[in-house]
C-alpha cells in the first residue's frame, strides 16, 4: 500500500481518536499543526499512526529518495571550559590526561589526508578553549580552502561562536559575514540541546542560552547561507520541552528559510553526569523522528545520525519520516562512540551505505552539503574493489556438470 493510501485508510478508520484524526486530516491537507496538537501527538499517537503521517510528508516531499553525503569530522579538542552534563566527550573536568588539543598544521594534515578520496565536506566541532579563538578558525577556514576549494567547510555551532565572538567585541552580524568571508560555507547543527530554560539550565548551564543559539543563525542566514539544527532529546526534558524546541525551529524558518535539516540527537547516557538516566527506547526514537517530521513542516530534510543511533535504526528512521543519513564518517569522531553508541569506531564506505538504504526498498542519492545531486545510486551495483558499475544481475555460481 502506498503512503497516500495509508493515510485515506486511517482518516476512515471510526476507532480513530477524534483529535488524532483531525491531525491526520491537516497533514493529509498539508496543513501546520498546532503546538497543543504536537504534544498531543507525543502523548498520544501510536507509533504505527505516526509512521503514516510522517512518512506520507516524506513521500510527498522526496518519493523514495534518501540522501548521504561522502564527510569526515575534525574534532580540534577535547577539552572544553563548559561542564554540559550530558557531555562523555570534555577531559577537562575528567580524565584530563586524556585530553587533546590540535595544531593548525595537525588539522591541515588531517585535510591534506584525505586529498585522494571523493569526500564532499568537513565537518569541524569539538570542545571550547580560549587558544581556539576568531583568528585562529579564520586561518584554518582560509587555509582549509586554499588547499581545497571545493571541500565544503562546514564548522561550529553558535557554542563557539558566542565564545568568541564576545571575546574579540564583535556582534552576531559582524562575526559571521567575517566568517564566511574567511571561507565558512556553512554551520551544523549542534548546541541546541534543548532550548527551554527549564531544562537547559540544568543540563547546558553557561553556555550560549536558546536566544543566542538562535540569532547567531538568523545572522548566518541573513547572509544568503544555510544551517542545521538539532534536538538533544530522551533524557530529563518532558514532552512539552521538545514542541516549545521545535517551535523555536519553525518560527525562526518561517523568517529566514535558511534551515536545511533538522537532527533529532538521542541522548546517549555512557559516562557522563546523567548516567544514571536511563536512554529511552528504539520506539521512542522513531516516534520522535515522526513527530519532529510532522511538526517541522518548514524544513526540507529531517536527517539520522548513523553513528548514533545505529544502522538498524538508522534503516528504520526511513519510516518515519527521515530522508537523510549522514554520512561515511571515516571513524572521524569520538563524541558518541565516547557516549555509548553501539558504533565504536563509526565509519560506512559507499557501497554499505547505499546497501543499507537498498536494503529498506529505499533509493540512495549521494548529495553534496547544499543537497545537490552527486551520483544517483538507484541502479548502481559494486564490482570487488566497491567501485559502482551500471546495475547487472548479480551472477550465482553454477556447478559444471560435463
Ligand atoms: O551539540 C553531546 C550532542 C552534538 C551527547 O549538523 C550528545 O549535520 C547524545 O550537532 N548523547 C554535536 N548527544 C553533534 C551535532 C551534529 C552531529 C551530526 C550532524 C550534524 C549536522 C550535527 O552532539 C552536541 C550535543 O547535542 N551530544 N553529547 C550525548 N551524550
Ligand atoms: Fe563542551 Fe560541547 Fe561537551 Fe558542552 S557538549 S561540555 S560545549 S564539548
Amino acid at each position: 500500500m502506498d503512503a497516500e493510501k495509508r493515510i485515506t485508510f486511517l482518516l476512515e478508520d471510526k476507532k480513530l481518536d477524534v483529535q488524532l484524526n483531525t491531525i491526520a486530516a491537516k497533514v493529509y491537507h498539508g496543513e501546520r499543526i498546532s503546538e497543543s496538537e504536537g504534544i498531543l501527538l507525543y502523548e498520544k499517537g501510536e507509533l504505527g499512526y505516526l509512521g503514516v503521517l510522517a512518512n506520507f510528508i516524506r513521500e510527498k516531499r522526496h518519493g523514495n529518495i534518501t540522501y548521504f553525503n561522502r564527510n569526515f569530522h575534525i574534532e580540534p579538542t577535547n577539552l572544553c571550559v563548559y561542564d554540559c552534563k550530558f557531555c562523555s566527550y570534555s577531559r577537562m573536568i575528567k580524565h584530563r590526561e586524556d585530553g587533546w588539543e590540535a595544531t593548525m598544521e595537525q588539522m591541515l594534515n588531517q585535510v591534506k589526508s584525505y586529498d585522494n578520496e571523493p569526500v564532499t565536506e568537513v565537518h569541524i566541532v569539538g570542545g571550547v578553549l580560549p587558544q581556539y579563538n576568531m583568528s585562529f578558525y579564520m586561518d584554518l577556514f582560509t587555509a582549509i580552502k586554499k588547499h581545497r576549494p571545493s571541500l565544503h567547510v562546514k564548522a561550529l555551532t553558535p557554542v563557539e561562536y558566542h565564545y568568541i565572538f564576545k571575546k574579540a567585541k564583535v556582534d552576531y552580524a559582524t562575526g559571521m559575514a567575517m566568517m564566511k568571508d574567511a571561507g565558512l560555507d556553512s554551520m551544523p547543527g549542534g548546541g541546541a540541546e534543548i532550548f527551554h530554560p527549564e531544562i537547559r539550565e540544568q543540563i547546558a548551564k553557561d553556555k550560549c542560552n536558546a536566544d543566542q543559539w538562535l540569532q547567531i543563525h538568523e545572522a548566518w542566514h541573513n547572509l544568503g547561507m544555510y544551517s542545521n539544527a538539532t534536538m538533544l532529546y530522551g533524557h530529563i526534558e518532558q514532552y512539552r520541552h521538545r514542541i516549545d524546541h521545535l517551535e523555536r525551529l519553525r518560527q525562526l524558518q518561517d523568517k529566514t528559510g535558511g534551515f536545511q535539516t533538522f537532527i533529532p540527537l538521542k541522548f546517549r547516557n555512557k559516562d557522563n553526569q546523567m548516567s544514571h538516566v536511563p536512554e529511552v527506547s528504539v520506539i521512542e526514537d522513531l516516534r520522535n523522528y515522526a513527530v519532529s517530521r510532522i511538526y517541522l513542516d518548514n524544513f526540507p530534510h529531517i536527517k539520522a545520525y548513523w553513528a548514533m543511533i545505529s544502522r538498524e535504526t538508522a534503516q528504520l528512521a526511513l519510516s518515519f519520516g527521515v530522508d537523510d543519513i549522514d554520512g561515511t564518517l571515516d571513524d572521524t569522531t569520538k563524541i558518541y562512540s565516547m557516549a555509548g553508541a553501539e558504533e565504536q569506531r563509526p565509519a560506512m564506505s559507499t557501497r554499505e551505505l547505499v546497501e543499507l538504504i537498498k536494503n529498506v526498498g529505499r533509493h540512495p542519492v549521494e548529495r553534496d552539503t547544499l543537497y545537490r545531486v552527486i551520483t544517483d545510486y538507484k541502479d548502481a551495483i559494486f564490482d570487488e574493489e566497491g567501485g559502482a558499475k551500471q546495475a547487472a544481475y548479480y551472477q550465482l555460481p553454477v556447478l559444471d556438470n560435463k
